[in-house]
């Protein structure tokens, strides 16, 4: 009886230390200026899913712009110099994946950009056996509708989770599958986002990376 109160008092206490402190607020975001003709910074830090990334142009960027992904998985639309302006602002919350992206009208001079999304453990869900993963909102996907997860286990082959799902999560060591998931190991978790034609497809997030609790 002693020992379970104690324990209970440490999810508690854990509990608390989770709730994340953007809660009740606008959702962490990266700006990216467009100038003429570049994109700054050209490869803004990785951001956790739940990110935003927003463009917005230089005060003294004239020139015809827009945002490309190379796979077509997101576009702002045709290249104006009205673009990126505070009347028109271009914003997305991508979900997991690595998205290259250029501009239509300067793309020769090489006006290209690269944003990175991990995947997120859903707060309160790690357990010495287990996880949730997050890798796209349930309600909104702006950057394709379906997925490929991938894991490692240590320094493992990396091995297919999820082949083109329509899922945005999934519950890792659930039934010990897809592996029995158990503390002292490292697991790593990839995702890249895809169109309804599955060829059309992001590159490989960066890793989420997992060490379950004793
Ligand atoms: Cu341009």
């Amino acid at each position: 009886m002693r020992n379970r109160r104690k324990v209970g008092v440490l999810v508690l206490t854990a509990a608390a230390l989770m709730v994340p402190p953007l809660a009740f607020g606008d959702p962490p975001t990266t700006q990216i200026t467009v100038k003429d003709d570049s994109f700054s910074p050209r490869e803004p830090a990785v951001m956790k899913f739940g990110g935003r990334f927003s463009w917005q142009r230089a005060a003294n960027a004239t020139n015809e712009h827009n945002v490309h992904q190379a796979a077509g998985l997101f576009s702002s639309g045709n290249p104006t110099t009205t673009s990126f302006t505070p009347a028109h602002p271009y914003s997305i919350s991508p979900s997991a994946g690595t998205y290259t992206y250029f501009c239509d009208a300067h793309r020769a001079l090489n006006m290209v950009g690269k944003i990175k999304v991990r995947a997120i453990v859903e707060t309160g869900t790690l357990t010495s056996n287990g996880f949730r993963v997050r890798w796209a909102s349930a309600t909104s996907k702006p950057t394709g509708t379906r997925f490929d997860v991938r894991f490692q286990v240590g320094n493992g082959p990396w091995t297919t989770w999820r082949n083109d799902t329509t899922s945005s999560d999934g519950a890792f060591g659930s039934g010990n599958k897809p592996v029995h998931v158990m503390p002292g190991h490292t697991y790593r978790i990839e995702v890249r986002s895809e169109k309804q034609q599955v060829s059309k497809h992001s590159d490989w997030s960066p890793p989420l990376v997992v060490n379950p609790p004793s």
